[in-house]
């Protein structure tokens, strides 16, 4: 289901040149009300007035998450303060977190592309929608609240947590869909089953989840687990919010980026360079339609690919492949380069392998190792040793044959290892 006609499927060539028109707006418009930018453009001789087609982008410098805190807290907005209508912030790991504001325009177009990612999920005006992301200053709650409301669906603002209550909802409220971080989407599975309910009994037909990376292994362990479709949302606060991009319950694969108010760049991490596309790369985004705090090629440090062809619900717009993980997040393991997406991918497809997990990075002495910590289903893990032993060796094999890098395998039993009510934490590296 498509919600917007008019954007959505807009032949190629009428999307560029309403970019465009957009893109020369923008980088005007921040060229002349934002000091930091102007400097920057300056510096990089990058002229706003004499863009003339959509690759004259790759003349303007990047701005980076430090540019956001070192004009901490609203240095990188364009309007004044009378014309901003909610702020958000996420949680900087150190010091303060980034300040990102929204006037009611933005509001309206947070909620539209919230609308059509819903839209694309499956969900409408006849749904009960659980809202289980948290609300507050993250933007998960609220950017999926007003998107709920934009299509007509009942909208319960349950947040993030007490999870019984969750359980409750979902069943007395007839629930048709959820939106939560997949990790949650776990977590509630397992709540549900202490419980003595069976999930895939209630009528929800669709989750959408998102705000952390997950892999297509796990999709499939909350899909069979929920006996849901499970659709995947990405977004980031700088730049809107979740609705960035979301799949179609038509292909589930790849996320459509909403293209007419976000400009797309796969670059090499490491040099700048813009990739081709459908090649491996750090996404970085430029809003183009943004109004309160605009940004220019935003380098985000996830990484993933883009996909050009057309897809079978009739959108025009490009996808994106699933997000492997954030440069900040790969670990390098004696030289070879990690991502816990991966791991994860091998560990969930064995049989008797529960999808929760911790990777232990650790250095002893000039060498690094890397533990990992997974649950087993409890008839495994109380049965005979040996069985044990052997599937961590066939795991610590498969890790070593598909990834390239040693790892020492724990299985522990179920409901030892954390569990998340908002984004997962899956890595305590000891070496920092
Ligand atoms: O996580 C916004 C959001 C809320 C997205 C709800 C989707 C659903 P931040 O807290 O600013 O915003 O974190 C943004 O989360 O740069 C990615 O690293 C990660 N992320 C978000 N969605 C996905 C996803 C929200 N679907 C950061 N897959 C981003 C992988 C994701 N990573």
């Amino acid at each position: 289901m498509i919600w917007n006609n008019e954007f959505e499927t807009l032949p190629r060539e009428a999307l560029e040149a309403l970019q465009l028109k957009r893109l020369k707006n923008v980088l005007e418009r921040v060229y002349e009300t934002v000091p930091f930018y102007k400097k920057r453009f300056d510096e990089a001789g990058a002229d706003p007035y004499a863009v003339r087609t959509l690759d004259d982008l790759t003349n303007f410098p990047f701005t980076y998450k430090t540019d956001l805190r070192d004009n901490y807290p609203c240095g990188l907005f364009t309007v004044p303060q009378d014309q901003v209508v909610r702020l958000h912030a996420s949680s900087g790991t150190t010091g303060k977190p980034t300040v990102v504001g929204y006037t009611q325009r933005d509001v309206e177009t947070w909620s539209e592309v919230m609308a059509r990612s819903l839209t694309g999920a499956g969900l409408g005006k006849h749904d009960v929608l659980q809202v289980a992301f948290g609300y507050g200053l993250f933007t998960g709650g609220l950017g999926a609240h007003y998107g709920g409301e934009k299509i007509g669906a009942s909208v319960i603002p349950a947040s993030g947590g007490n999870s019984k209550r969750q359980i409750m909802l979902l069943k007395d409220l007839n629930v048709t869909g959820i939106c939560c971080t997949p990790s949650y989407a776990l977590n509630l599975m397992d709540i549900a089953a202490e419980l003595g309910e069976d999930i895939r009994d209630f009528p929800i037909k669709v989750g959408v989840f998102g705000a952390e990376p997950w892999t297509d292994e796990m999709r499939r362990t909350v899909e069979e687990g929920w006996g849901i479709d499970a659709i995947d949302i990405y977004g980031l606060s700088e730049i809107i919010g979740p609705g960035v991009s979301c799949e179609c319950l038509e292909a589930k694969r790849g996320m459509h980026i909403n293209e007419d108010h976000f400009l797309v760049e796969v670059i090499d991490p490491v040099t700048g360079r813009v990739l081709p596309k459908g090649e491996v790369g750090e996404l970085v985004f430029t809003t183009i339609t943004k109004e309160a705090m605009p940004l220019i090629r935003y380098r985000t440090r996830d990484l993933s690919r883009l996909i050009t062809q057309p897809c079978k619900c009739g959108r025009t717009f490009h996808r994106m492949e699933k997000v492997m993980g954030r440069s900040d997040d790969m670990l390098i393991i004696r030289g070879v380069n990690v991502f816990p997406s991966q791991i994860e991918s091998v560990l969930v497809s064995r049989k008797g392998v529960l999808p929760h997990y911790m990777l232990i990075v650790d250095r002893i002495g000039t060498l690094d190792t890397l533990e990992v910590h997974v649950e087993v289903e409890g008839d495994f893990f109380f049965d005979e040793v040996r069985k044990l032993q052997e599937l961590e060796k066939t795991l610590e094999k498969d890790i070593k044959d598909i990834i390239g890098v040693t790892a020492k395998i724990k299985l522990v039993e179920p409901k030892s290892i954390a569990r998340f009510e908002g984004k997962a934490q899956r890595v305590i590296d000891k070496r920092k």
